[in-house]
């Protein structure tokens, strides 16, 4: 990349520094270090900036977190007021801060009305963690300490942290690092494209679901605490199940009183159309995580909505819970989810996906199956993907090591599009805020970009 001062310190000063100290997450360090990083300065709206003063439409929402957009003054006024009021104070020596305690009202307004209670964390995968301790100390406060496994599924993601990452279905991180801690097993995912499309999609939903059914006899009914899972799965490449899926989950969790836990990390705050992704899936969990949408990723801030059925049972009978994190509650992080929470409502963005742009991207998106490297396209809400496929008309992968996806993603990254690649899934999650103009702006990136990834498989010869 070539040097252009329009920040403090050129475009190549910036990488050389990030290459001397930064450890990326999630990252080959020494492959970054060779290439560099692209170093973004400023956004506004669903537009970033970087240092050599490009503009790229973010259809990912940073990390499937900016739903308000970039730049919201609310969000800025409500962290800044905070700050200046009281900076910090815990939640653990029986005091309380303003903004906690009215973002903790507010969440129980607008979740399902099972909840009404939380239990706040920095992150996602922190806010899984306390899902693995509360499951737990559920079942030994009803005398059924027996019931320790946690079942999940293969590809799902629930965060980084060794129980987070443990719950998630990643083999490659199972592989560093000892994984996963005992108690969590996983079943299968719910992907017709790639495991059921000899049946109907509404069939194979009814067949993945009892996948679950039979772990739990596998297992023994009373050894199994919880079941979890993301109602769409994002990081695993936006695998949206099909509708007869969550309600057969349900059932069967029903069934042998298995506890129902909902990943709503990405799908909460309005991604798929309603304020959860669970009601969009039709289902009615016990415990919710949430991260990301709450604060619009403007500060770190996780946590655990919790349902009566296991509240009651941990206020009533529960003494003191030994679990908590120094930021649960942290008084400038719950200002902001609460502005933020606030907008959502003022501006009617969770509408504004169900009933006007969420359809609109449906539309469209639905029509890139036409390309000759798509095999699939569906969206839910304002989560898309399709899949690039070597014979459409066979439904033919691409070979692994081909990486299509990257060359794809790499034809987005130098035409100012932000779409991310999982395997040879690309995938988007633009911001909520996102206008019918901008998807058409967006749509036009994408099946640029497409064009540009077909031409270079004609090229290499990766199509016969
Ligand atoms: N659950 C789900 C469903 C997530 O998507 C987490 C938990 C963990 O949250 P924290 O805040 O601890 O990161 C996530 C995070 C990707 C990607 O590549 C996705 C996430 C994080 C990093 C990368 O799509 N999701």
């Amino acid at each position: 990349m070539t040097s252009h001062r329009t920040t403090a310190r050129t475009t190549a000063e910036w990488q050389a520094a990030d290459a001397a100290h930064f450890l990326h997450p999630f990252t080959d360090f020494q492959g970054l270090a060779k290439k560099g990083s692209r170093i973004i300065t400023s956004a506004q709206n669903i537009y970033l900036t970087d240092s050599e003063g490009k503009r790229i439409l973010d259809a990912m929402s940073g990390l499937w977190c900016v739903n308000v957009g970039y730049g919201q003054q609310a969000l800025i006024d409500a962290a800044t007021k905070q700050l200046t009021q009281l900076p910090f104070y815990n939640a653990f020596f029986q005091t309380a801060t303003p903004p906690a305690i009215e973002l903790a009202e507010l969440l129980a307004e607008v979740t399902p009305p099972q909840f009404n209670h939380v239990f706040f964390s920095g992150s996602g995968s922190e806010g899984n963690d306390t899902i693995v301790r509360m499951v737990r100390r559920y079942w030994d406060l009803l005398g059924q300490p027996g019931r320790q496994v946690i079942i999940s599924r293969q590809n799902a993601y629930h965060g980084s942290t060794m129980a987070g990452a443990s719950l998630g279905g990643m083999s490659g991180m199972h592989a560093q690092g000892g994984l996963p801690i005992p108690g969590i097993v996983h079943i299968q995912q719910p992907y017709w494209y790639a495991l059921g499309r000899d049946t109907s999609r509404d069939e194979f939903g009814l067949v993945a679901a009892r996948w679950l059914e039979d772990k739990i006899l596998a297992i023994g009914p009373d050894k199994v605490g919880a079941f979890i899972g993301e109602p769409v799965q994002g990081a695993g490449g936006v695998i949206i199940p099909p509708r007869t899926y969550w309600p057969e989950i349900q059932r069967i969790c029903d069934k042998y009183g298995v506890l129902l836990v909902s990943d709503e990390v990405i799908c909460g705050f309005g991604r798929t159309g309603n304020w959860f992704g669970c009601e969009t899936m039709g289902f009615r969990p016990d415990l919710m995580t949430f991260a990301k949408g709450v604060t619009s990723g403007y500060v770190p801030l996780g946590g655990v909505m919790v349902g009566d059925r296991v509240a009651r049972v941990l206020i009533d009978q529960g003494g003191e819970f030994n679990h908590g994190y120094t930021y649960s509650g942290h008084p400038v992080a719950c200002a902001v989810g609460l502005a933020n929470v606030r907008l959502i409502q003022q501006l009617g963005l969770v509408e504004h996906v169900r009933d006007d742009v969420g359809p609109y991207l449906a539309e469209h998106f639905a029509k890139l199956a036409d390309h000759p490297l798509v095999g699939d396209a569906e969206t839910c809400g304002l989560m898309g993907a399709m899949v690039l496929v070597k014979d459409k008309v066979r439904g033919t992968m691409f070979p692994d090591a081909l990486e299509v996806g990257m060359v794809c993603r790499g034809h987005c990254f130098a035409n100012g599009l932000i779409m991310r690649a999982v395997g040879d899934r690309m995938i988007i999650a633009p911001p909520l805020v996102i206008t019918r103009a901008q998807i058409d702006e967006m749509m036009v990136l994408i099946r640029r970009c497409l064009d540009l990834t077909l031409a270079d498989a004609q090229r290499q010869g990766w199509l016969h």
